[in-house]
């Protein structure tokens, strides 16, 4: 933490840190610069803060160019694009993961442009697209190609592969979503996990996007799939904070201390662990320490 820096400026940066999306970033940083403390001991503060800021605001006006078309989708931070045949469902489940809303209706071919909105899942965010569907004349292979990941979603076991014809330059995972299982009976049930069996088909999610079911089950199959970690960071002799810092899986407290801003790990004396990695509660840890998801790290600094 910058020496000095006012009550304001923390607030500002908690903002920083849980901002998701370039827009907020850019917002939450242009705060933070308008509060930071203007002396000569946080003059390198100010400087990093300014050319990030010139850098999220180069990669804002490339995200505007890419996304030409009738309406430009810019990717932000993990994207999960819907991909199926007409009336599967589609719609549906994006208002089933996220609070946006598309339209919905046994009306073949009713979406007709991408519709987006934001998946919440325990302090992560996912980008959700709801596109339309295959064989639409506005069917864009943009998104597709490019998502992190893509549900497959299906009324029956045979239309995975009409959707997979679609994926050929797709370079995201791929999870099997088979909506409408409110109208199976328990025979159709069975019917349905005799021929997944058969065919092999793993790390698939069963759901009803009408009544919400299975929705949490693939809620978190989508958080597993985006390989991150959610780690806490706490103030000694304060609560952890509730927002977590987002980070890849496979990162160490260095990376937690960088990302709350650069040099920071510098000025640590001592990190402490708490959670899944710890071999016991407030265990004294290196910068190198591989952390695990819901850790909490506590930073001493000198
Ligand atoms: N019973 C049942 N019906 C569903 C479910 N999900 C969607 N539907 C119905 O299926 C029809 C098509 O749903 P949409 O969400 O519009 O499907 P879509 O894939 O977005 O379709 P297009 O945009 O037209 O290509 C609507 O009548 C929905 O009410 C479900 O889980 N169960
Ligand atoms: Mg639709």
């Amino acid at each position: 933490m910058p020496v000095n820096a006012g009550y304001e400026y923390f607030e500002a940066e908690k903002k920083y840190l849980n901002a998701q999306g370039l827009d907020e970033k850019i917002k939450c940083l242009e705060e933070m610069i308008k509060v930071a403390p203007k002396h000569k001991s946080s003059e390198n503060l100010l400087a990093e803060l300014k050319t990030r800021l010139k850098k999220f605001r180069e990669k804002q006006e490339k995200g505007k160019k890419v996304g030409k078309g009738k309406k430009g989708i810019r990717k932000e931070g993990f994207q999960v694009a819907l991909v199926g045949k007409v009336n599967s469902g589609k719609s549906a489940l994006l208002g089933a993961l996220t609070n946006a809303r598309s339209f919905v209706s046994d009306v073949d071919f009713t979406t007709f442009q991408p519709e987006i909105g934001a998946m919440q899942y325990e302090g992560v965010k996912a980008q959700i697209v709801d596109l339309p569907s295959i064989g639409h004349k506005e069917f864009d292979y943009g998104v597709i190609n490019n998502a992190d990941l893509i549900l497959m979603v299906v009324e029956k076991i045979d239309d995975i592969a009409e959707v997979e014809i679609v994926l050929e330059r797709a370079v995201g995972k791929r999870i099997p979503v088979i909506n409408k299982i409110d109208l199976l009976d328990e025979n159709g049930k069975r019917k349905l996990e005799q021929q997944v069996r058969a065919k092999r088909i793993k790390d698939y999610v069963l759901i009803s996007a009408l009544l919400g079911e299975g929705i949490l089950e693939l809620k978190k199959k989508i958080f597993e799939s985006m390989n991150v970690i959610r780690v806490f960071t706490k103030e000694p002799g304060k609560q952890s904070n509730n927002d977590p810092i987002v980070l890849p899986t496979g990162s160490n407290v260095e990376d937690v201390a960088e990302s709350i801003y650069k040099g920071f790990s510098r000025q640590v004396k001592e990190s402490r662990v708490t959670g899944p990695s710890g071999k016991f509660s407030n265990q004294k840890v290196g910068l190198k320490h591989i952390l695990k998801d819901r850790d909490v790290v506590e930073f001493h600094t000198r």
